[in-house]
């Protein structure tokens, strides 16, 4: 084999975030830069002799070319085979499937998941381990630090290797095989949910609209809603993948799903609608003229899992991240199951799910997912959102308005300020940090703050320790807002701030989030000193 060894600089910049490495194309395209993260991965990871590797990615704009960068890398690293996904695309639960079931040695996803994509978009990278998750904090902090002081990489030099055609390529003696994701992918949904069930909703009078969002759930979308679920042509839109994403933001949240929202919202509206984002991870799910807050969609989901096939014995656990809503802490409450509250980033659902304390898990940033994977899975939801409406036959709205009444609702939003100055941002974070002894006490009309503290979590498997996760002030009703720095965005920073009220309240179960939490609003606003620091007041995304 001829494994070039190639000389270049090392890069500060590749500090991985909450879900990799995430940079705009043209940082990907500098010399070297992908190299130089790739090998840091594979140097931190010790991979053994003849190791197999999964890669894919989302189909955004410079993946076919990185993963034949990565596949001579692979070769010239000792891997003895690599399972790629055809065309080189992966959803990313889908890889994290794929992982699992072939028992390979982690896998490199290639995606800046719900982040726009094209020639002047995002690019991402990131590395799964064997359980088929992302890697834990110490491995993205050993890459880190590998990519700063770096100084050369392997690389072998050979043509590229075809990836359209399902097969077997040899590269330089490694094995390159072009799987059927797809297909390994449906046959775990079908595991899990009773698909007959689900048929004979979807040939009733019964209609739903699934927007892939031009992003990589497509092909996924029509093998088994449309060929395994039998589901008329017009129940999927946008289901062609595209480098751009149709210059779409894949993002399914009311703002940039804004072309289901409006079909949804609008007359002759279906009965559900749901959309997934760039890579497939996350979820949106709508009823007619409804929205489901990921919050509230973790909670029913744990509430009925066990009318569902593959969750039938019942969970063992539940976890959330801390800023998603304490929905879910109710329904944990009422089965006698653990709850657990974790930083943001699906890497800390890992061990508990490894070590089986943990069967559901979500994020109120529109992730929910189960430990059949060990990501956040979009089609999962949606699926398992089918599944319930199938076996209920009630809308979705009734479901959720019931789900409420048994349990309370807990009034939720989530108030996104994006492309902030970065001192700015980092200025309102520090204000509010430096104020936690002045603000204690501190009452705004019928609000009174009870403690206020910088989230930090001790993962009770492995003892690592997780710093500055949230800054969160508790009011004495049990409300709360939260406020935090994106670890997701690529231009400037994004500030989340995340507000939450419990209402046992059933007759103020109608009221709009944004009503009801409206007081809430302008304490967050008082206290941040947001708008003197940031120059803004109203958030660029509201969920
Ligand atoms: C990623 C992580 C999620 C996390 C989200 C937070 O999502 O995988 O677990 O909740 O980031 O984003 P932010 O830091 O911007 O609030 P994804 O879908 O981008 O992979």
């Amino acid at each position: 084999m001829n494994v070039q060894t190639i000389t270049s600089q090392a890069f500060s910049d590749q500090k991985p975030g909450t879900s990799g490495l995430r940079k705009k194309v043209a940082v990907f395209q500098q010399p070297h830069y992908l190299e130089n993260f790739v090998q840091s991965i594979f140097d931190s990871i010790r991979v053994p002799q003849g190791a197999t590797l999964t890669l894919g990615g989302d189909g955004r704009y410079y993946n076919r070319e990185a993963i034949q960068t990565i596949l001579k890398m692979a070769a010239a690293n000792g891997f003895g085979r690599v399972l790629v996904g055809q065309a080189g695309i992966l959803s990313t639960p889908a890889a994290s499937c794929v992982i699992r079931k072939y028992k390979t040695f982690g896998g490199i996803i290639l995606s800046a998941s719900h982040n726009p994509g094209g020639v002047d978009g995002d690019f991402g990278i990131k590395y799964n381990t064997e359980n088929g998750g992302p890697a834990p904090e110490k491995i993205t902090e050993a890459i880190f630090e590998k990519s700063k002081t770096i100084q050369n990489y392997k690389i072998i030099d050979a043509p590229d290797v075809a990836l359209d055609v399902i097969g077997e390529t040899d590269l330089a003696g490694m094995k390159v095989q072009v799987i059927d994701a797809v297909a390994d992918y449906a046959e775990l949904m079908e595991s899990l949910f009773d698909f007959n069930a689900i048929k004979d909703l979807l040939s009733s009078d019964f209609r739903m609209k699934f927007d892939a969002m031009h992003a990589v759930t497509g092909p996924y979308a029509q093998e088994i809603f449309i060929n395994r679920l039998g589901a008329p042509s017009e129940s999927i839109m946008n289901c062609i993948p595209l480098p751009d994403f149709g210059g779409g933001h894949p993002d399914p949240n009311l703002t940039y799903a804004h072309e289901l929202v409006e079909i949804i919202y609008g007359e002759h509206a279906p009965d559900f609608g749901a959309a997934s984002d760039g890579d497939g991870d996350r979820n949106m799910i709508l009823g007619k003229g409804f929205f489901v807050t990921p919050s509230d969609s973790l909670a029913l989901i744990a509430a009925n899992a066990k009318m569902v096939k593959g969750y039938a014995k019942g969970i063992a656990g539940v976890a959330r991240s801390m800023p998603t809503s304490g929905a879910v802490d109710m329904v944990a409450k009422s089965l006698d199951i653990p709850c657990f509250e974790t930083p943001t980033g699906w890497k800390f659902f890992g061990n508990l799910m490894d070590a089986d304390q943990v069967t559901l898990c979500g994020e109120e940033s529109f992730g929910t997912g189960s430990s059949h994977v060990r990501e956040k899975d979009g089609l999962w939801a949606v699926l398992f959102w089918l599944n319930i409406l199938a076996i209920k036959r009630q809308s979705v709205e009734q479901i959720v308005k019931r789900h409420w009444l048994q349990f309370g609702r807990n009034v939720y939003s989530r108030h996104d300020y994006e492309d902030l100055p970065l001192e700015a941002a980092n200025g309102v974070v520090e204000h509010l940090r430096n104020n936690f002894s002045e603000l204690v006490g501190k009452s705004f009309g019928r609000y009174t703050i009870q403690t206020c503290d910088d989230f930090s979590y001790t993962d009770s498997i492995d003892g690592s320790v997780s710093t500055k996760q949230g800054l969160r002030v508790l009011f004495t009703d049990g409300s709360r807002i939260v406020f935090r720095l994106s670890g997701t965005g690529t231009s400037g920073a994004t500030i989340r701030i995340y507000l939450e009220a419990f209402e046992p309240d059933t007759n103020k179960h109608d009221l709009d989030a944004q009503i009801a939490l409206a007081e809430m609003i302008q304490i967050a606003l008082q206290i941040s000193e947001l708008k003197q620091r940031t120059g803004r007041d109203t958030p660029t995304v509201i969920t």
